[in-house]
């Protein structure tokens, strides 16, 4: 990892005017590398977000870049009526180049945002309100980008929540078991296998694409300090042609849990019944005027679905002996597919009551 001399030489590559002061790692992200770095300029501190794009993993960043890029352009542009408008879509700030991504002595793809002030991010909910804020500020991305000219994004990962394909590799982790770990995951491979079939329920469906995040953490909105609105969708490397669902169940994979993705203490985890209705209160009114019966439909289902899929894509990886996500300590990725597991068993308890609150909801 790159220290804070070298960020200064990485900031430099950008127009960012004043002097480098320092750089501090942020975030809590699974693939890519974030700093905040300080820059003053004319006495005051001015803050800029570098990010090192993981291309192991996104493997063309210029057409990743090329998404953000007329993503970024679009939402300031839908946003410039807004009185907060700077703060609302994430602004490139360009390379010295003119282009919006510079390319270190490693190879190594970088970009700058502006920073966001005056909001954060949360890796865990803290309360109804914050998953209300949280889901309509990913609905309304969603009804920003409805309208995004042509052509199609690219796919920067491809058949990324393709929740069937995610399912083979795994089959195929448990066949190699590379790490020789299978001995030690017997029951949660035993869940897996037991829920295949609803790996191919949304692909089978005949849902409508559209521009869709695919990454809608909790942590990847910002909420306001002051009044705790959810004002900017960050991390937009996923962004591209998927389901609205896949956004929406990631939210519910996130969101209705008090305990962190790598919580150890399954008592913890749990689905809250509350966080799901904030939800789909928050998505629904921003959302709601255009998605499909058959959207809403599944709005409950996805949650339980994008949570398996996490915890397959979780169990793979422990399988293949941590080769994607980065892992801070031993059984890192079991202890992640446990938890999305533990999760996707109380949703099952409280599937059929949510599909209730979701019809009850529509039919107001
Ligand atoms: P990752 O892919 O590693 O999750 P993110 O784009 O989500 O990367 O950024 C990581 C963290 O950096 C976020 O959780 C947020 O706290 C902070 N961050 C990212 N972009 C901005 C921004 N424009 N302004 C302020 N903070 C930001
Ligand atoms: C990864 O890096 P991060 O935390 O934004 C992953 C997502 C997962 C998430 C699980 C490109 O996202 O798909 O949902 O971890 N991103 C990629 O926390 O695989
Ligand atoms: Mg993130």
């Amino acid at each position: 990892m790159s220290n804070d001399c070298n960020i200064g030489t990485v900031a430099g590559k950008f127009q960012v005017c004043g002097e480098f002061i320092f750089a501090t790692p942020c975030g809590s992200g699974h693939i890519n590398d974030t700093w905040c770095a300080t820059f003053t300029q004319v006495g005051k501190p001015v803050r800029v977000i570098l990010q090192r794009i993981n291309h192991k993993i996104f493997r063309n960043p210029v057409a990743l870049m090329e998404n953000i890029e007329r993503v970024t352009a679009h939402l300031a542009t839908q946003e410039s009526g807004h009185p907060d408008r700077q703060r609302r879509a994430l602004r490139l700030v360009p390379a010295r180049d003119g282009r919006s991504w510079s390319v270190d002595a490693e190879g190594y793809y970088w970009r700058a945002y502006g920073f966001i002030e005056g909001a954060r991010t949360y890796d865990v909910v803290e309360s109804s309100e914050q998953a209300y804020q949280a889901a309509k500020a990913f609905g309304r991305f969603q009804q920003l980008l409805a309208d995004l000219p042509v052509p199609r994004l690219h796919d920067t990962i491809p058949d990324f929540h393709h929740t069937a394909k995610r399912f083979a590799a795994l089959e195929q982790a448990i066949a190699a078991d590379a790490a020789g770990r299978a001995i030690l995951a017997q029951s949660e491979i035993a869940f897996a296998l037991a829920r295949k079939p609803i790996t191919s329920v949304l692909l089978d469906a005949n849902l409508p694409e559209r521009v869709t995040h695919n990454d809608t953490k909790f942590n990847n909105v910002m909420l306001d300090d002051l009044t705790g609105e959810g004002i900017c969708v960050i991390d937009l490397d996923t962004v591209m042609p998927g389901l609205a669902l896949y956004d929406f169940g990631d939210m519910v994979r996130t969101a209705t849990s008090p305990a962190a993705e790598d919580e150890r203490d399954l008592s913890k985890v749990t689905m809250q019944f509350p966080m799901f209705e904030a939800l789909l209160r928050g998505y629904l009114a921003s959302a709601g005027a255009f998605l499909t019966k058959d959207e809403v439909s599944y709005l409950a289902f996805s949650g339980k679905l994008i949570t398996f899929e996490m915890g397959i894509r979780f169990l793979a990886d422990y399988l293949a002996g941590d080769t994607y996500y980065k892992v801070h300590r031993d059984g890192h990725n079991l202890d992640r597919c446990r938890t999305q597991f533990k999760l996707v068993a109380s949703i099952e308890q409280q599937e059929s009551e949510m599909n209730r609150l979701v019809m009850t909801l529509m039919s107001r």
